[in-house]
Parts: structure tokens; sequence; C-alpha cells
């Protein structure tokens, strides 16, 4: 028993260096990186679609599925350089697995990189890949207790975005439930509500974007 847990732990501090070694190597380029969370279909790869369309700055996209490219070529129809990694099974992202990946893109060039996460409001939020900021994703048709009931993401993001706000009236969402919640949880997070498809919130989602690039190459 005592064995199995060293081994854990050593297996996670083999990839918390690979976390540092990441964030290193972005400080030095300026690059900024997202690590964006949320469960499945709360709607990241099309927020992803309709922030490459219109983004002014240089992006990359790394890919998180158990399975599958779909998301990788839904990306890559906007032109934007993206790489799929498929976990075989594992419900989130590591370090390791983004640093290979990173080797296979056009580095020199880039602004940001945006890391969409497996989809899954648990695990993924306890693994650092050596982002600058988390962005929990949540939509309206998930319902607004999700925070509470799943405080580690909310608690460490640098935004929340409730997203398909589109659909508030349909699903008796109460917002002053899920906002106050998240601040609760997280005061400092910026909030966000987008519809991306119809570009609802995107002018913030862009703000914040410029301002933290603005910050990491200050
Ligand atoms: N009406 C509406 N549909 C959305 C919105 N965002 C995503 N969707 C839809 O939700 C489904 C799942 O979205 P997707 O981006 O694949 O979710 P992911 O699994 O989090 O990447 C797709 O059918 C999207 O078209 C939104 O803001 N409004
Ligand atoms: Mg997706
Ligand atoms: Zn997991």
């Amino acid at each position: 028993m005592s064995r199995k847990v060293s081994v854990r732990k050593s297996v996670f501090a083999a990839d918390e260096q690979y976390a540092f070694k990441i964030r290193e190597m972005f400080k030095d380029k300026g690059i900024l990186m997202l690590n964006i969370i949320g469960s499945p279909g709360a709607g990241k790869t099309t927020l992803l679609e309709a922030t490459l369309k219109s983004l002014p700055f240089k992006a990359a996209v790394i890919e998180g599925d158990v399975a599958t490219s779909r998301d990788a070529e839904r990306i890559s129809k906007t032109g934007t350089p993206v790489i799929q990694i498929n976990t075989q099974g594992g419900c989130h992202l590591e370090a390791h697995l983004v640093w290979k990946a990173l080797q296979d893109l056009p580095m020199e060039e880039l602004d940001i990189i945006f890391v969409e996460n497996v989809g899954n409001l648990v695990c993924p939020a306890e693994f650092d890949l050596g982002e600058d900021y988390k962005v929990a994703v949540c939509s309206v048709p998930e319902g607004p207790d999700k925070p509470l009931k799943y405080p580690h993401l909310f608690f460490r993001a640098g935004v929340v975005l409730l997203t398909k706000v589109d659909f508030l009236e349909h699903f008796n969402f109460d917002k002053e439930l899920f906002w106050g919640d998240v601040k609760k949880l997280n005061p400092h997070a910026a909030q966000l509500e987008v519809a991306s498809p119809v570009g609802k919130g995107m002018d913030a989602w862009f703000e914040i974007l410029e301002k933290w690039l603005v910050e990491k190459r200050r």
C-alpha cells in the first residue's frame, strides 16, 4: 500500500517538472497559454472556433480528447495550427503530453496557445499544465449549481465563462445563484456570459485575452 502511494507521488513530481519547463519556456518567449476546462459539450471547441475566426493575435491549439481527432479537424478549418492529443482512456491532460505536442507547433510565430482539456469538470483542474490561466467553461443547460458541486475548477480559474446564454430563458437558469457561488469560491475570477456562435460576449473575452497577453509581455 505505501509503495503504491510513493509511485503515484513520483509520477506527480515528474509531471510537475514538465509543467515547470513549459512555464519557463513561455516566460522567455512571451507566449500566453490557457487551459480550457469544462464538461463534455459545454461549448469549449465552439468558443475556440469563434475566437480564432476574429482573434487579432497568432494562436495555436492543443486538443485533448480520449479518442478521435474531431475537435482538431474543426479547429483546422479556421486555418489555425492544431495538435490533437488522444489520452486513450485518460480523463485529463498531463504536462508531459502537452510538452510533447508543443514540439510540433511553430512556436516562434505565436502569441497565444489554447489547450482544450478533456471534457471533465473534475480532475483536469488538479493537473498543472504550465498554463498562465485556467479558463472554466460552464453552459446554461448544465444548470446553475455546478460551481459549488465541482469547486476545484472554479476556485482556480482566471475566468469563468457561462456559455449558451442564448438558452437562458428555456432553462430557468438562476444566474444570481450561479455567479454568487462563483464569487464565493473565487472573488478574483473574471465573469463572462457568451453565446459564441452568435458573437455575444466575445468582445469582453477578447479584452481579457489582450490584457493577459500585455501583462505577460510587460
Ligand atoms: N445555442 C448554442 N449552442 C452552443 C453554444 N456553444 C456551443 N454550442 C453547441 O453545443 C454543442 C457542444 O459544443 P462543443 O463546442 O463541441 O462542446 P465541447 O465538448 O465543450 O467542446 C455543439 O452542438 C455546439 O454547436 C452556444 O453558445 N449557444
Ligand atoms: Mg471539444
Ligand atoms: Zn482525470
